[in-house]
């Protein structure tokens, strides 16, 4: 038989090529949404060429699609719900790059691609379960190393083409941020999108009344605030940005002496973050977004201002600023509620 045994390396190729883009791709994506430095600019360019990657190995999935659908195991509606989220999560990766609607039904069309990425990820665990494919020393033969540099180039062909059809297309995603995030409502508040993480709602508070490392911050205190007026972008995970005019004071000004390794902001609801204590001379807490006092919905009466840090980072309806010995790593790299 005659070339069945390269045939079988190609298919053993392929097979371990995209459990490692899967990967790939999980990590970019989470860089790419942990970070708003150009840490995701890296991690955002390396995620759509993992993305295409997919792309570009689907002639010869689908052959072993074939093979393996012929063998009639049982459970194989199992592969055709990977086949299914697959899709959706590179359809809507492809859709949220181009810009031009920002929801599925319901959902944001970024939290419908993670969700599908996340599903496909549980599902590629079971795929893998029953059809185990054991990485050996020769998968990193020099033949499959040119493969992989092959498609490397080839990802790197389809995305600068993708890019460029999104220009000739003058497609809002030709305009993406270098976190792939879309504009919306730079320089006028109103128009800025209100978000919350997973399980918040906005809060309607009447008046400041912020713990500040052990004293209350109240309205009286304000006008005694080195207040000062910064411009930011507020950079959401979910898939857009806005660029405003913030008030508010420096929290190395606001709480004095910083001693503590960590500062630890918490809202109303619960939702936390902890900053690195060195970084509290480029953090505010805000009190004004144009000019305007907040609206509930951007955090009344106080929020953090972090810029460079993704939204997630930004905690609304501020409760309490604590000085802390807990180090900022020692939390979740994203919240969990
Ligand atoms: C990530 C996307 C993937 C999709 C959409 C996918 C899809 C499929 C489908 C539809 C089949 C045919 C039905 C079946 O036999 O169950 C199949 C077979 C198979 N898949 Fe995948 N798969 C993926 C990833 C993987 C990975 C990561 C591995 C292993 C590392 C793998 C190994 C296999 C093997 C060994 C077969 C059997 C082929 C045969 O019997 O000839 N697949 N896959
Ligand atoms: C199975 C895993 C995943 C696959 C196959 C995948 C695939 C893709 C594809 C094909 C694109 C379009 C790329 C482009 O047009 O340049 C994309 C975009 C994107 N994905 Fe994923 N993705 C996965 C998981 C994730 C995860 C887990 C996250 C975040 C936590 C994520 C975040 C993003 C972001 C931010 C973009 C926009 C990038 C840009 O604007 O260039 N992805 N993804
Ligand atoms: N208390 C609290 N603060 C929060 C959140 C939240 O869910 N709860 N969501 C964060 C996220 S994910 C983003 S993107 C910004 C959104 O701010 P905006 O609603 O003013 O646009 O708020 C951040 N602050
Ligand atoms: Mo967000």
């Amino acid at each position: 038989m005659h070339g069945s045994g390269s045939e079988a390396t190609l298919k053993r190729y392929t097979n371990l090529a995209l459990a490692t883009l899967l990967i790939g791709a999980i990590a970019s994506g989470l860089f790419a949404q942990g970070f708003g430095t150009e840490w995701s600019r890296v991690a955002t360019i390396a995620h759509g060429v993992l993305g295409l990657s997919f792309l570009l190995l689907v002639p010869w999935k689908s052959g072993i699609a074939r093979s393996g659908f012929r063998r009639r195991r049982k459970g194989a509606i199992w592969s055709v719900a990977l086949v299914v989220t697959v899709v959706i999560t590179i359809g809507s990766g492809l859709l949220q790059v181009m810009g031009t609607t920002s929801r599925i039904g319901p959902l944001a069309t970024m939290q419908v691609h993670i969700g599908a990425a996340v599903l496909s990820v549980l599902l590629v665990g079971w795929h893998y379960v029953r059809h185990p494919v054991r990485p050996r020393a020769t998968d990193l033969s020099r033949r499959n190393l040119l493969r992989t540099g092959g498609l490397a180039a080839g990802a790197g062909i389809a995305l600068a083409g993708w890019e460029s059809a999104l220009g000739v297309l003058d497609l809002p995603g030709s305009e993406r941020r270098f976190t792939g995030s879309h504009e919306r409502g730079s320089g006028n508040p109103a128009r800025m999108p209100v978000t919350q993480w997973f399980t918040d709602k906005v809060q309607r508070l009447d008046r400041l009344q912020t713990d500040v490392d052990g004293r209350v911050l109240g309205p009286d205190d304000l006008s005694s605030l080195p207040m000062e007026t910064v411009e930011a972008t507020l950079d959401c995970t979910g898939g857009w940005h806005s660029t405003q005019q913030w008030t508010g004071v420096r929290l190395d000004r606001l709480l004095g002496e910083v001693d503590g390794v960590s500062i630890r902001v918490r809202s109303v609801t619960g939702y936390e973050r902890r900053f690195p204590a060195r970084d509290a001379d480029s953090i505010w807490l805000a009190f004004e977004v144009g000019g305007q006092p907040l609206s509930a919905g951007h955090g009344y009466p106080a929020r953090i201002v972090a810029p460079d840090r993704r939204g997630f980072w930004w905690v609304k309806w501020v409760d309490s600023v604590t000085v802390s010995d807990v180090p900022a790593w020692f939390q979740p790299p994203f919240p969990l509620t």
